[in-house]
Order: structure tokens, then C-alpha cells, then sequence
């Protein structure tokens, strides 16, 4: 129901709603059939996102756990790249960081463990598109609805600096600034979101994969897509990431 409300660009009722309420476990073995589903029209896994890991994000969508979805290569848009709102049910946009891992990372493992992962950091553009009605949802809705992914923009990957806890992060439409923010918004430090990432996706069997990426959760609050902008993330001294958006 949900492949197909994404694919229709039709909203659905949340799943409590149809009497349908599923546990937190149920909710991601959904999202492992989700991704089968795009897996079976040609899709490749190519890494993780995490969700709800700032306080920003989780007073906008009153949610207050750690959550992850699955991304793919059909999501993946290039920096300057454009994108159709048409494809989309309501889709929101968020400023975030993302990790190229150059080994892989399983269950717990240090902040040396995972810094020792980490190939490259760049700035990153999250859109979201929640295929429930009205963008509103349980823990376990968004969870099965692969936690609201829609679409991802990475720019130009550097090697990671010393410290990730202090870049200023900017989320920019035309230019003008609706929100700044923090890297050390994503829970006082981004790389322990890439700890969680590695820590969650154990408990599904998976294992952050050599050449993944891992998105560190929205530093600031999601803004609506507006037709005729020009979206911008601008993180520190890692540079920025743009996308076009169209009708
Ligand atoms: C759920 C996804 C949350 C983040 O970065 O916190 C997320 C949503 O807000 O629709 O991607
Ligand atoms: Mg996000």
C-alpha cells in the first residue's frame, strides 16, 4: 500500500487509522519488503538514513526515538540537480551531513571505530515525502513508510575534519536563509549518529556496507518544497549542495 502510494503520489491513512497499528518490529521488516519491492523494479541499496536524531526534528514531527530507512540509488539526485514536485505527495526538504564509509561498520563500535570508517563527509539535501495523509504519523508508520525517504543530494565529498560537533549548517531557498542550525544539533556530535546507524542496522542483520552512505538525520527542522527555488545546504568548511526544484 505504501510502494504503491508513493508510486500513485496518492496519500494513504496512517496504519493506526485502518486498525492496522504494527509493532516497531513489524514496522521495519515492512520497510525491508519496501525495499524488496524497489529492489525487484531495479533499485540498489547504497546506504542508510537516520531520522529524529535532533532535538529540531523531533519537536517538529513529535517523535522522540532514533529511527533509520533505507536509501537508494534511484534517490539519489546530483548537486545542481533538479527535481519534479510533480513526482512527489508533499515533499519537505532538510539540511543534513553525510558519511562515505570506506570499511564497514557492524553493531556497537567506538567513535575511533567508526572515525576510522569514515572515508569522506559532504553536505547534504534530505527530501522528505511522507506517503501518509497530511504528512502525520506514528513511530511505527513512519518507520514502515522507510521513515518518510523520498529523494538525496550529497555535494562534493572531502576528507573528514577533526572535529564534526561545531559546523554551522544553513538551509537556504533562493539564497535567503530559513534555517541555521549546528552540526552539533545531530545528537552533540554526527558521528555518533553513524554509531546508532551501525548499532540499529545490526539488529535488521545489515551491516553498513564499504562505499554506503550514511545520512546523520535533518539538523534543523523540514521546510515544504516551493516550485522555482533553488535549494541550499551550506555546512562549514565542507562547502554546500544545491537543488533545483520545478512543478
Ligand atoms: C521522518 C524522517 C526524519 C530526519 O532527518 O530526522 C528524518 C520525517 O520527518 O518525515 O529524516
Ligand atoms: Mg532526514
Amino acid at each position: 500500500m505504501l510502494d504503491e502510494a508513493a508510486r500513485a503520489r496518492r496519500p494513504v491513512p496512517q496504519l493506526a487509522q485502518q486498525g492496522d497499528e504494527l509493532t516497531l518490529a513489524q514496522a521495519y521488516r515492512a520497510q525491508a519488503q519496501l525495499l524488496q519491492l524497489r529492489a525487484s523494479r531495479g533499485e540498489r541499496l547504497v546506504g542508510l538514513k537516520m531520522g529524529f536524531t535532533s532535538e529540531a526534528k523531533r519537536a517538529q514531527m513529535k517523535i522522540d526515538d532514533l529511527i533509520w530507512g533505507r536509501l537508494t540509488d534511484a534517490m539519489r539526485i546530483g548537486s545542481g540537480g533538479s527535481l519534479a514536485l510533480s513526482h512527489y505527495i508533499h515533499p519537505r526538504i532538510e539540511p543534513e551531513l553525510a558519511f562515505l564509509l570506506e570499511t564497514p561498520l557492524r553493531g556497537a563500535v567506538s567513535a575511533e571505530q567508526a572515525r576510522a570508517a569514515i572515508g569522506a563527509v559532504a553536505p547534504a539535501l534530505e527530501v522528505l515525502d511522507s506517503r501518509y495523509r497530511d504528512f502525520r504519523f506514528s513511530l511505527p508508520d513512519v518507520v514502515a513508510d522507510n521513515s518518510s525517504a523520498a529523494a538525496f543530494v550529497v555535494g562534493e565529498w572531502r576528507p573528514l575534519p577533526a572535529d564534526l560537533k561545531n559546523l554551522p549548517i544553513t538551509l537556504a531557498f533562493d539564497g535567503e536563509v530559513l534555517e541555521s542550525g549546528s552540526s552539533a544539533a545531530i545528537m552533540g556530535d554526527p558521528l555518533r549518529s553513524l554509531m546508532a546507524a551501525a548499532r540499529l542496522a545490526a539488529e535488521a542483520d545489515l551491516t553498513l556496507e564499504a562505499g554506503w552512505l550514511v545520512l546523520a538525520g535533518g539538523a534543523t527542522a523540514a521546510h515544504p518544497l516551493v516550485s522555482g527555488t533553488r535549494v541550499s545546504v551550506a555546512v562549514g568548511s565542507l562547502g554546500a549542495a544545491h537543488l533545483e526544484v520545478h512543478a
